[in-house]
């Protein structure tokens, strides 16, 4: 059975809220690559070393990776050979169980958050300004809701002005309370405080907001080493979770912020925010193999709700949802 045919019978039956999102946050990629490798398997007759580089091409300016790239070239045309296919419209079905295939290979590190079954788990989140971390929290903040756990917010964001209102906003919009101090005070206060707070009011989750710029990076990243220790020190195997918030709409820019972030902080996961606003969704490939560091939430969107758990399947379907649909006729 082809992978395609596959995927629809898993993915097509609970044609679920979720699988949805994911076809429409990818729209734009879709339509781009996956236009692309439509057009390209029209064009050949037979599956040949050019098919090959055009692929090739189609991959790269997707955002992929070259390295990554490289990996499932090989890898397809290994499999083009060992199945004997001749035919180049086979070979998207194979490209994107491939694509599911190197994601997964992931060396078995989970997609799911590190959430303590009993007591506080605190979630810290890192980035760049304007990647989307303050969203993000208020997002999971309305997910964790939803699950019936108590939420808190931390306002570690001190320094841009309007950063504090921002979170309060989203506290608001989802119901929940958000710590704060006055702006320009010492972050690493406002995680004392909140984590004080989080205790006393017996919070299952505190999800704390850090700047994304200072005066320089040096300062930056002092500073969240800082908030990084008192939160240590409040409570021991506390941060549960180090989340790096990438922009996909930044490319290969977003693999050298996470090199930075890795060189000076554990980076557990990584939420890739704003895959509805590129087309070039390939990124999470390059993120998965090159970084060997889990996606764990993708932004799908602005709204609330647009915060999904990162599935390589559902990912795969959002980008060749339409020949999905069709491979059985
Ligand atoms: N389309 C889209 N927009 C998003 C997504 N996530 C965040 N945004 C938008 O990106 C912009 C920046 O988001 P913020 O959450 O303020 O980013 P930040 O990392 O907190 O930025 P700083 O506080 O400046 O460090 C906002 O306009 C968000 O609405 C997403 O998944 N999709
Ligand atoms: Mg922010």
């Amino acid at each position: 059975m082809s992978f395609f045919k596959k995927l629809k019978e898993t993915i097509t039956k609970s044609t679920d809220s979720v699988t949805e999102k994911f076809k429409e946050g990818l729209t734009k990629t879709r339509d781009s690559f996956s236009g692309k490798v439509n057009d390209l398997v029209a064009r050949y007759r037979k599956v040949d070393e050019d098919f090959f580089e055009e692929l090739e091409e189609i991959l790269i300016q997707a955002d992929v990776g070259f390295d990554t790239v490289m990996q499932l070239i090989d890898e397809l045309k290994m499999e083009v050979k060992r199945r004997n296919i001749q035919d180049p419209q086979e070979v998207q079905s194979v490209i994107s169980e491939k694509l599911v295939d190197i994601y997964n290979a992931g060396e078995g590190q989970s997609s799911r958050l590190n959430i303590q079954e009993d007591g506080l788990t605190i979630i810290l989140f890192v980035g760049v300004n304007g990647v989307g971390k303050t969203t993000t929290i208020g997002k999971l903040g309305h997910k964790f809701k939803n699950e019936g756990k108590k939420v808190l917010m931390a306002a570690g964001d001190t320094f841009r002005a309007g950063a504090i209102e921002q979170l309060e906003v989203w506290g608001d919009r989802v119901g929940v309370e958000v710590i704060k101090q006055a702006e320009g005070s010492d972050p690493a206060a406002v995680m004392y405080d909140a984590i004080q707070a989080a205790k006393s009011r017996k919070a299952d989750i505190l999800l704390c907001d850090t700047a994304g710029r200072l005066q320089n990076k040096v300062n930056l990243m002092k500073e969240l080493e800082k908030v990084k220790r008192v939160i240590e020190r409040e409570v021991p195997g506390a941060p549960h979770e180090v989340i790096l918030v990438l922009d996909a709409t930044t490319g290969q820019n977003a693999l050298i912020q996470a090199k930075n972030f890795k060189e000076v902080t554990n980076v557990s996961g990584i939420v890739l925010s704003k895959l509805d606003g590129t087309a070039k969704g390939g990124i999470v490939l390059a993120i998965r193999n090159e970084l060997k560091i889990p996606v764990k939430f993708v932004g799908l969107g602005e709204k609330m709700d647009d915060l999904q758990e990162f599935d390589a399947e559902k990912y795969v379907y959002g980008l060749f949802a339409d020949q999905v649909e069709k491979s059985d006729d």
